[in-house]
C-alpha cells in the first residue's frame, strides 16, 4: 500500500437521484469489508463531457485500501453497476452509476478490459478536482496530479454542499 490507499476509484452519476447514486455505490463497493474506504471526497456537479447532449453529471472520487487485485476491483466495480441497474446503451451515454478505476497502486495496467491509469483522468476537471480532495499528492503517468489541473478547464465544476438527508 502507498500513502494509505491502494486505488483511486472515480464515481459518476447523471440518472435519478445522482447524489444517492454515488452514495448507494460506495456503501455497497465498501460492504464486504475487503474494499476499505479511506477517503471520500465531496460530490461535484459537472457539465456532461464527451456526448454533451445529456443531463448533467455527480461526481466524486473514492480512496481505498484493499487486498483484491486490480482485475478483482474491476468486477467489484461492475457488480456494484449492475446490482445498482446499470443498462449499457451508448459509449460516454447516461449512466445510474459509473465506477472507474482511476489508478491502482503505481501500477501501469494494459489488458483487454482494463487501463490503469484510466486513460482520460488527465482530461477531466470533473475526476482531477475530486480526485486532488482525496490524493493531493498523486502522480499519474509521471505527472503531478497539480500540473494536470492547472492545465485543464475546470468551469463548471464545482462542489455541491452536502446532502440533507431526513
Ligand atoms: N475499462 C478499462 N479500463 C477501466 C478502468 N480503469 N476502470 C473497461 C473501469 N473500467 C475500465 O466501460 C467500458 C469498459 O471499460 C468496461 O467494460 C471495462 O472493462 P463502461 O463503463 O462499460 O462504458 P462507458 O461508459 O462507455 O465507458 P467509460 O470509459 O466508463 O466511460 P467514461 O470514460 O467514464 O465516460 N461527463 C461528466 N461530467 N461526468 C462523468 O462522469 N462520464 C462519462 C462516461 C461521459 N461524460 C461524463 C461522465
Ligand atoms: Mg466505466
Amino acid at each position: 500500500m502507498t500513502s494509505g490507499f491502494d486505488a483511486t476509484i472515480g464515481l459518476g452519476s447523471n440518472l435519478g437521484d445522482k447524489a444517492g447514486n454515488i452514495a448507494r455505490a460506495i456503501a455497497l463497493l465498501t460492504a464486504g469489508g475487503d474494499v476499505r474506504l479511506v477517503k471520500r471526497s465531496r460530490d461535484y456537479a459537472s457539465p456532461p463531457w464527451g456526448v454533451v447532449e445529456q443531463d448533467a453529471f455527480v461526481n466524486a472520487c473514492i480512496t481505498v485500501a484493499t487486498s483484491l487485485s486490480a482485475h478483482d476491483l474491476l468486477l467489484r466495480c461492475q457488480k456494484v453497476e449492475i446490482e445498482m441497474g446499470r443498462v449499457r446503451h451508448k459509449k460516454w451515454g447516461p449512466r445510474v452509476i459509473d465506477a472507474d478505476i482511476l489508478t491502482y497502486r503505481n501500477e501501469t495496467i494494459q489488458t483487454a478490459d482494463l487501463t490503469v491509469p484510466h486513460p482520460f483522468i488527465g482530461q477531466r476537471a470533473f475526476v482531477l478536482l475530486p480526485l486532488a480532495e482525496v490524493a493531493p499528492g498523486l502522480v499519474i503517468g509521471g505527472v503531478d496530479l497539480q500540473v494536470l489541473i492547472e492545465k485543464v478547464d475546470l468551469s463548471g465544476v464545482h462542489p455541491l454542499p452536502p446532502s440533507v438527508k431526513s
